[in-house]
């Protein structure tokens, strides 16, 4: 191994690639390593950056993509060339569909032979293969064009929608070596790497011509606005206006969820009554029925509301996607919602009362109905009894960061436990992906120190239990509570052949606690809320990895969670 070897005079490819993340004020990389990438990450290590090493590429991408949403800058993540490449590529491509900045670094083969197909180790065109799946992709053939490709990168990840971002780094590159002064000199600190983008005044009258004249507005929250960091402004934004709104999941903390304008608990009622809806950093997408549809109160699936929409969008071709926007504000959100309260400061009317009585009344309803439900104490734990134990240590621990994933595990989660704080929730996205969960709890720990907890359906937990080890390793204060039902919705398909298990069955009352006390962590078995609420305070206090086995009712789940509707089966009963 050789870990500094330059001389004074010069300086190489992989010192360049170190020195141009550290002058971006980059500190941490989430890795996979091999050739031709280990010994850069020896060499990072050894000048001062973090280095978090996976056991699997695509959960180093998918702490990348975390990262990038916590922090704003870009995540970065290092792999090998094909394989490991391709194992962070999904990665790469979630970060993009959801708009959380990271940058994909891949070692590749010789370009000479990849390009005449002449079978090289690891051989594969990978940014040709990168290209449709992210924002931007780069290769850097040569040392002194280093900083201008991390530079491109950087800005491409941030700037505008963030994003994905692949940079190629074929193997020679690390070794080509330059002169020290002029490699220096080669670097690039980007000067503003994700400028403000203004909204236009007459689009802000325009929006603010439409909101004055709502009589039952509404703002949904997406987790671009989360994302922004404008989070004293939205607030009072909301406040000032006094308009209900619906934080989507990611967004849950921007304000908390206990504040009395928020309208989680009359979700459907607001959705389908209001007439001026103001979309900030969301995208009217599947998870917002497309703005069409009886979510809306429109009559046909493919019919659109009554509503007007305004949408807060940095990126230009949002508008319209799905449905006519009457205003769109094109912008970051921090500026546009900083021209809103300026426009409102005087001449402003809240709400009608009619409006927020309307759907106070119905919050309390649902309010008091969930707390029943929440109270019950079932003879076996379901996810109700479990959750409201997850709801109070939240509550109590408002800065620890929930990462969650699974069907009936996710959508539970999301409803009953409350969020405090800004982008402390971290989940499936856009796409609805399982596997993200061990990645973002590595990143959320690993990069702000908080506390985490991670609510994991039990198949949910398998696409990245492996990086227990990882936790253990670093010795992260991670609480992963595994919400064991024996399987995919529920434990209790039945295979009629019965020759084998049903596809959504597991093993039954599986040990996942074991899995983290093979690594030295803490594993625990909860039967009951009141073992449940006991592990999760010894982790919180003794912020040891432990990993809580939940047994939940077998049969308590839904098919697909919220979303059977999209089975398609589903459709084929709704024609027949
Ligand atoms: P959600 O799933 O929470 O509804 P989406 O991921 O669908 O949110 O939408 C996020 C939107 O936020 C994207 O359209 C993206 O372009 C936008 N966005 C991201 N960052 C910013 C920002 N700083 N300012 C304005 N819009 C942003
Ligand atoms: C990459 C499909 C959606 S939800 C889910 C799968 C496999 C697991 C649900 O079971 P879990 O939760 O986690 O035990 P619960 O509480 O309902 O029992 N592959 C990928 N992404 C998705 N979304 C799937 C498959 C899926
Ligand atoms: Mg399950």
């Amino acid at each position: 191994m050789t870990t500094d070897t330059q001389d004074r005079e010069t300086t190489d490819g992989f010192h360049l690639v170190i020195d141009a993340l550290k002058l971006n004020d980059i500190d941490t990389i989430f890795a996979l390593p091999g050739i031709p990438i280990t010994d850069f990450l020896r060499m990072a290590q050894a000048d001062g950056l973090k280095v978090i090493s996976f056991r699997h590429e695509q959960h180093a991408g998918n702490a990348a993509a975390a990262a990038g949403f916590i922090t704003g800058k870009p995540g970065i993540c290092f792999t090998v060339s094909a394989p490991g490449f391709l194992n962070g590529l999904t990665a790469l491509a979630n970060a993009t569909t959801n708009c959380f900045p990271m940058i994909l670094i891949s070692g590749s083969s010789e370009r000479e032979v990849v390009d005449l197909q002449q079978g090289d180790y690891e051989e594969m065109d990978q940014l040709a293969i990168a290209k449709p799946l992210c924002k931007a992709a780069f290769r850097v053939l040569h040392a002194e064009d280093i900083g201008v490709g991390i530079a491109r990168a950087i800005r491409a990840a941030v700037s505008g929608r963030p994003g994905g971002v692949y940079l190629d780094l074929p193997a020679k590159l690390f070794a080509q070596s330059m002169d020290k002064e002029a490699g220096r000199k080669s670097l690039i600190k980007v000067v503003d790497p994700a400028p403000k983008q203004l909204p236009a005044p007459d689009a802000i009258k325009r929006a603010v011509d439409l909101l004055k004249g709502a009589k039952k507005p509404l703002i949904i929250l997406g987790k671009g606005a989360a994302y922004a960091q404008a989070d004293a402004e939205i607030k009072s934004f909301v406040e000032k206006s006094g308009i209900p709104y619906l934080p989507m999941s990611m967004a849950k903390g921007l304000l908390p969820d206990n504040h009395n304008q928020s309208a989680s608990a009359a979700r459907s009622y607001v959705l389908a009554e209001a007439d001026v809806v103001m979309l900030v950093g969301a995208r009217l997408n599947w998870l917002l029925s497309h703005g069409k549809g009886k979510t809306w109160g429109a009559g046909a699936s493919k019919e659109a509301g009554k509503q007007q929409f305004i949408q807060i969008d940095i990126s230009p071709t949002e508008a319209d996607s799905n449905v006519a926007i009457a205003a769109p504000l094109v912008g970051d959100v921090g500026s546009c919602i900083s021209a809103l309260n300026q426009a409102i400061a005087s001449g402003w009317s809240k709400p009608p009362s009619d409006w927020t009585g309307a759907i106070a009344e119905r919050k309390d309803k649902n309010l008091t109905k969930m707390q029943e439900t929440l109270s019950k104490n079932p003879p076996v734990m379901n996810f109700h009894s479990a959750l409201n134990v997850i709801r109070n240590t939240v509550k109590d621990n408002p800065k620890a960061y929930l990462v969650n994933e699974g069907a009936n595990a996710l959508d539970f989660t999301r409803s009953i436990v409350d969020m405090y704080e800004p982008r402390r929730r971290l989940d499936v996205g856009t796409w609805g992906i399982m596997g993200i969960g061990m990645g973002f709890a590595v990143a959320a720990a690993a990069v702000t120190g908080e506390q985490v907890i991670a609510v994991e359906g039990d198949s949910a937990f398998g696409f990245s239990g492996m990086e227990v080890e990882t936790i253990c390793r670093y010795n992260l204060p991670v609480c992963v509570v595994v919400m064991n039902n024996n399987g995919i919705y529920k434990g209790t398909d039945v295979n009629p052949r019965g020759d084998a298990m049903a596809p959504t069955q597991f093993v039954k009352n599986a040990r996942y606690d074991m899995m983290m006390q093979a690594f030295g962590g803490v594993g625990v078995v909860a039967k009951n809320p009141e073992e449940l609420d006991r592990a999760l305070k010894e982790a919180i206090a003794s912020r040891k990895p432990t990993l809580i086995n939940a047994m939940i009712d077998e049969s308590a789940g839904t098919e697909s969670g919220r979303i059977t509707s999209l089975n398609p089966a589903a459709a084929k009963k709704k024609t027949a």
